[in-house]
């Protein structure tokens, strides 16, 4: 099988888990049981994903594959994910949270373990990889991942070169988080991911702490450095900004990576002239997981695993790469991905930006309710 999980992945995980990188994945047992009673499907499958991530024609391919209807929901963010499952009866039977919140839910008992028996395309996944986030989801007993990607800036090329002379700037957090280069991008238009849990752990690396720190002094640090620049951001929002980037209504933007090249894409298309780019601050920034996992009283089982096994078919998983640019688990599926995304370094992150990503850790909840309220003062502006 074809090696494409970088060795950087290892230092990136390491981080959170010392040791856990290029040793026997000693929290692994054998397959965990998801209960193989037959299950009375409905002839539907619920799916809640976030937007903007997947290709357009795979719900209806798989739909006329299974002869199943699928209602798919998006959403934009863990939080508002997480808030639906807590409350329990979601409705849903895949849902995709990022890695570090299913570590979470795994813990308040919201999902239920894979049977990997049903899943046979289950050994196509990166075994590197899958070892990696076993640091989050001991033995990989409830989720499997779907794309990945980092957090990083946004920004419209000719704004950006008016306003500094060229886009070197970019290759840098300063661009953003020091007010006085903030300032010059407010006239047009500035736009921050409304995701404390990512942004606030970004500028703490940023300030050279521990991204991963729950030491509510430390916390501060970063959402002080946030309110200096306040007054110059537009929105927060975690998936306008696709369409804002690609109309040049925002010039700014924290995101993730293959928003940021959608709207790239978008742009290009449409010939309006809008240049976009996406960079990886030399700084660094997260590295995110999102993860397929089946709710406890999802009602659909047997759609729910055919479909999360369609999508870990190498041609659909190419496609998806292809289509949203992100990177996808399934090695056999690179030879599929457009050479163009695959040598395309802001999304496949060489060895010394990767040495620079860290992986979201697992927030206690007392921590998470402390970004909460910091984040509303910020928003806010209190
Ligand atoms: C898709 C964004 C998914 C990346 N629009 C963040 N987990």
């Amino acid at each position: 099988m074809a090696m494409w999980t970088p060795k950087w992945l290892c230092v990136a995980l390491a981080a959170v888990a010392l040791g856990a990188c290029g040793k026997k994945d000693e929290a692994a047992g054998p397959a965990a049981g998801g209960g193989t009673a037959a299950t009375a499907d409905t002839g539907t499958l619920n799916v809640y994903n976030w937007s903007d991530y997947i290709a357009e024609d795979i719900v209806p391919n798989f739909e006329r594959e299974r002869g199943v209807r699928v209602n798919y929901g998006v959403f934009d963010s863990n939080e508002v994910l997480e808030a639906k499952l807590l409350a329990g009866a979601s409705g849903f039977d895949v849902v995709v949270p990022g890695l570090q919140f299913l570590g979470r839910q795994v813990q308040a008992g919201v999902f239920q373990p894979l049977d990997k028996a049903r899943l046979k395309n289950y050994a196509g996944l990166d075994p590197e990889l899958m070892k990696r986030i076993a640091v989050q989801d001991p033995g990989n007993q409830y989720a499997v991942p779907y794309l990945w990607g980092t957090t990083g800036i946004g920004y419209n090329v000719d704004k950006l070169t008016a306003a500094f002379g060229s886009t070197d700037i970019a290759g840098s957090w300063d661009l953003v988080f020091k007010p006085e280069n903030l300032s010059k991008m407010k006239d047009c238009g500035v736009m921050f991911l409304d995701a404390p849990s990512e942004v606030i752990p970004v500028v703490l690396n940023y300030l050279g702490e521990d991204p991963n720190s729950t030491d509510p002094a430390v916390i501060e640090k970063a959402t002080a450095l946030l309110k200096t620049l306040r007054p110059y951001i537009q929105s927060f929002h975690s998936s306008q900004y696709i369409d804002a980037l690609t109309n040049g209504s925002a010039c700014l933007v924290i995101g993730w990576s293959g928003d940021v090249l959608q709207a790239r894409d978008r742009a290009d298309e449409s010939g309006n002239g809008v240049k976009v780019a996406y960079s990886i601050p030399k700084e660094g920034t997260a590295l995110f997981f999102d993860m397929l996992a089946i709710p406890k009283d999802a009602k659909n089982l047997d759609n729910a695993y055919a479909f999360i096994d369609y999508l870990l078919r190498p041609e659909v998983a190419a496609a998806n790469s292809n289509y949203v640019s992100y990177p996808n688990p399934v090695p056999a599926s690179l030879p599929m991905v457009d050479e163009a995304i695959r040598n395309d370094p802001t999304i496949y992150p060489p060895a010394e930006t990767a040495a620079k990503l860290f992986t979201l850790a697992i927030l206690p909840p007392e921590v998470d309710r402390h970004y909460t309220r910091l984040w509303t003062e910020l928003k806010t502006g209190r």
